[in-house]
């Protein structure tokens, strides 16, 4: 599967790969989406043909539904599910308290509602997302489409009263339209530079009205998986 790879999908592939290896018969697992966790779908899906594993899996996304149909898990919803196992998932950003931006893929809603319906979330990694402070990556804020533009103004002007840095936000665009979530939202990204305190920035973005969710994951996150371009892993 994992034929001739470039470095950055070795890393992706042999991450997901070891991560795979927490997945026991019988489990419910929840299914991150982006390109690193495609790789653990399709280990999954390797492991439920080769080796007769049986999961029932819980995607964060359409796009990781079709691929996990396609390679054979079953997958139920979370409701069918109730609880999971096990979470393993991407991220964008990791910090050594194993805080995470996600969100970067617009998936983070159903990601941060599964990983939080989990015994244990596993996040999958090469080493270029390890940071010491978060937000060099842009901060996805989930918002509802009615008013999005007032509720901009009224992150805008918490971040002023918060004295945080970095305050340009901007609408995701797919082309020339907005971004559409899954649950059909758009998505704000605050470019922050640097989050100083993400506990109490995620809290008090979340209260704000017409917010939906935001992609910083706070005490979610259990191991960080990280793989390397030679192949090497880190757990
Ligand atoms: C999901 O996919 C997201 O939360 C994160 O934004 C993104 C990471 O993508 P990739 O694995 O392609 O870098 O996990």
């Amino acid at each position: 599967m994992s034929g001739e790879l470039s470095p950055i999908d070795k890393a992706k592939f042999v991450a997901a790969k070891r991560a795979a290896a927490f997945v026991e018969d019988g489990m419910r697992v929840g299914l991150g989406t982006g390109s690193t966790a495609a790789w653990l779908v399709r280990c999954l899906g390797e492991m439920v043909r080769d080796d007769g594993l049986r999961i029932r899996g819980v995607p964060t996304s359409t796009r990781t539904a079709v691929l996990a149909r396609e390679v054979g898990i079953e997958v139920i919803s979370l409701d069918e599910a109730r609880w999971l196992d096990i979470t393993i998932d991407g991220a964008d950003e990791f910090d050594g308290d194993l805080n995470l931006i996600k969100g970067g893929g617009g998936a983070h809603l159903q990601e941060k509602i599964v990983a939080t319906a989990s015994d244990q979330m596993i996040v999958i990694t090469d080493a270029s997302k390890e940071v010491e402070t978060l937000g060099a990556f842009p901060l996805p804020i989930e918002v509802i489409p009615f008013g999005w533009q007032t509720t901009r103004a009224l992150v805008e002007e918490t971040l002023v009263s918060m004295d945080v840095l970095g305050r340009d936000i901007s609408l995701r665009m797919n082309g020339d339209a907005p971004f559409i979530t899954d649950e059909g939202n758009h998505i704000l990204d605050l470019n922050l530079k640097r989050i100083g305190n993400p506990r109490q920035l995620a809290m008090v973005i979340n209260q704000m009205p017409g917010v939906v969710e935001n992609g910083l994951f706070i005490d979610i996150c259990d191991t960080v998986v990280i793989g390397h371009g030679d192949g090497k892993v880190e757990v």
